[in-house]
């Protein structure tokens, strides 16, 4: 096993790095790893077992929730219920945040927000799908009492770590915890995360840019001329290269190692964007800006904006910081 580093080992070497660490934080990103690779088994042989489609039911969105949504959903709340080690989650899936309430789940200093399953219509379709999360410290104090909604309504600039899972060709746990970008793949064989992407970095200028084509006709007009632009635009003789997943942890992931922009601007009708700024823009906007990358709504960077409300949207425009500069000068 020479030369292997798992994501514990990792974890364990770096804790120090942490001001008043106690290991607490060490053990949830734990959990959310072991959480990971239960949700890896299922996406895996999601086609083989009954677990694909929809549940009939709607969430908090209106959007339908899929058997696998729901599934993530309840592995990692349980995963971090039982770790004991968080005071609470916010979720996608759920309307309000789940406050844990045994005794050592009280007086952690933690609570974690997340996206389960990001991307999830298209795992019918056997494409890549992912976990994003945050770790915030809690404001409302920790000694025997529950955590409060301010716990989760922090400014991004407050996140003590954030990372995202890709169920992908092979599956990936990337976390940041403001000491640079850390990538693990996940060795089947062995069941751990091993250490495959040190210190990530974006690069200050890519070719790939990111958005769903199918709302040209609904944005506005400074962000029609700079897709415009990017059908002309060539980098060192190189013509930009317009990619769309439509999971955007698969869009930005590609983006981080390879370089480009992501973006999901507002529309004539979704005037916030469509992407939630608590646990999916904030946690990626970490992560991209820790590997030197940059990430705003346009105006105003996204780990700056306060949130007032779990499930608050926002327009979104990440990656590669020239890029995003780039898009900048047209708004
Ligand atoms: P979800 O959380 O319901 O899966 O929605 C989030 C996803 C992102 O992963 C992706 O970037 C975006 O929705 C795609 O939206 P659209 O289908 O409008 O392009």
């Amino acid at each position: 096993m020479n030369g292997i580093l798992t994501l514990d080992e990792f974890i364990i070497q770096r804790q120090t790095e942490f001001d008043y660490s106690t290991g607490e934080f060490s053990r949830i990103l734990r959990d959310i790893g072991f959480a990971g690779k239960v949700v890896h088994r299922e996406v895996n042989k999601a086609g083989l077992v009954e677990i694909l489609g929809k549940t009939g039911t709607t969430n908090v969105q209106g959007e339908e929730v899929q058997k696998l949504d729901e599934y993530a959903n309840n592995r990692f709340i349980e995963a971090l219920r039982f770790g004991g080690e968080c005071a609470g989650v916010c979720s996608e899936e759920n309307e309000t945040f789940i406050a844990f309430d045994d005794k050592n789940s009280i007086d952690s200093k933690y609570v974690i927000a997340m996206d389960p399953l990001d991307g999830s219509s298209n795992i019918d379709v056997n494409v890549s799908v992912g976990t994003i999360f945050t770790i915030y410290r809690r404001k409302s104090g920790f000694l025997g009492k529950p955590c409060q909604l301010e716990d989760f309504l922090q400014r991004g600039t407050s996140q003590v770590a954030a990372g995202y899972i890709i169920y992908g060709s092979s599956t990936m746990l990337v976390y940041t915890a403001g000491h640079g970008v850390n990538g693990f793949t996940l060795d089947p064989s062995i069941g751990e995360f091993c250490l495959s992407h040190p210190k990530i970095r974006i690069p200050k200028k890519g070719v790939f840019y990111s958005y769903n084509h199918g709302n040209y006709t609904k944005f506005d007009d400074s962000i029609r001329n700079y897709v415009d632009h990017c059908f002309k635009e060539t980098v060192n003789g190189t013509s930009y290269g317009y990619r769309y997943v439509g999971s955007m942890v698969a869009d930005i992931h590609r983006n981080l190692l390879k370089g480009g922009i992501f973006m999901y601007p507002k529309t004539s009708d979704a005037v916030n964007g469509k992407l939630r700024l608590v646990y999916e823009c904030n946690p990626m906007a970490f992560i991209v800006e820790q590997a030197g990358g940059r990430a705003t709504n346009g105006h105003q960077r996204i780990m700056e904006i306060e949130p007032k409300e779990l499930h608050q949207r926002t327009p979104i425009f990440i990656g590669s910081e020239d890029m995003v500069l780039e898009v900048e000068s047209f708004l």
